[in-house]
């Protein structure tokens, strides 16, 4: 019998509790005129999305994951987007740091050699993003003074399930960056 593709997964960044704390405030204050605010344990970074396969091959993304050996990195959020068709409010960067362009071609370069395409780098929006929020009608973006940073010491292989109201997800496991293993 043929497994079912029944996972849907990608590799996520998860900002750390700081960081979290500071985006979900934010998230609070800006989508003042509606919109679903993201739960502050959903707010990730996506790295790949890989879409749905099958439990064998979640073990085999989790091998080829561990194989990434990138040096761990500060990441600094610095600014603030709206993308008006869905309504979607994030924080990024100004100028998408080499560190992650890194993490992810090396990433990127495991999965393809394991037989994965990955077409869509940093999620359908190709934009390295944390969506606070969806749904808002057209938020008044200030700019956003300190950045927000965390160190990226790990990144993750997470499932997503989709609800009707919103999206949960599971951290299936974390790959320690270079110089972060405890
Ligand atoms: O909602 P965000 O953008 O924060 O980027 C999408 C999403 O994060 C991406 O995966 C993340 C978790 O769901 N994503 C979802 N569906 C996708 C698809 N069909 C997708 N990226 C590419 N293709």
């Amino acid at each position: 019998m043929t497994e079912a593709r029944s996972r849907r997964v990608f590799f996520a960044l998860w900002p750390d509790d700081e960081a979290t704390g500071h985006l979900s405030a934010l998230a609070q204050s800006l989508a003042t005129g509606g919109g679903r605010v993201i739960r502050p344990a959903s707010l990730h970074l996506t790295l790949a999305f890989v879409g749905a396969v099958t439990s064998t091959q979640v073990v085999q993304l989790a091998e080829i994951a561990a194989a990434v050996r990138v040096e761990a990195f500060d990441l600094a959020l610095d600014r603030l987007g709206f993308w008006p068709q869905r309504g979607i409010l994030w924080a990024g960067c100004r100028q998408t740091p080499a560190a992650l362009i890194h993490l992810l071609d090396a990433l990127a370069f495991e999965l393809r050699r394991a037989g994965f395409a990955i077409d869509h780098r940093f999620g359908a929006d190709r934009v390295p993003h944390i969506t606070l929020a969806r749904r808002v009608r057209c938020p008044s973006l200030p700019r956003l003074g300190t950045p927000i940073r965390w160190r990226v010491s790990e990144f993750a292989l997470v499932e997503s399930h989709l609800h009707p109201s919103a999206a949960s997800y599971r951290t299936l496991a974390s790959f320690a960056l270079k110089g972060a293993e405890a």
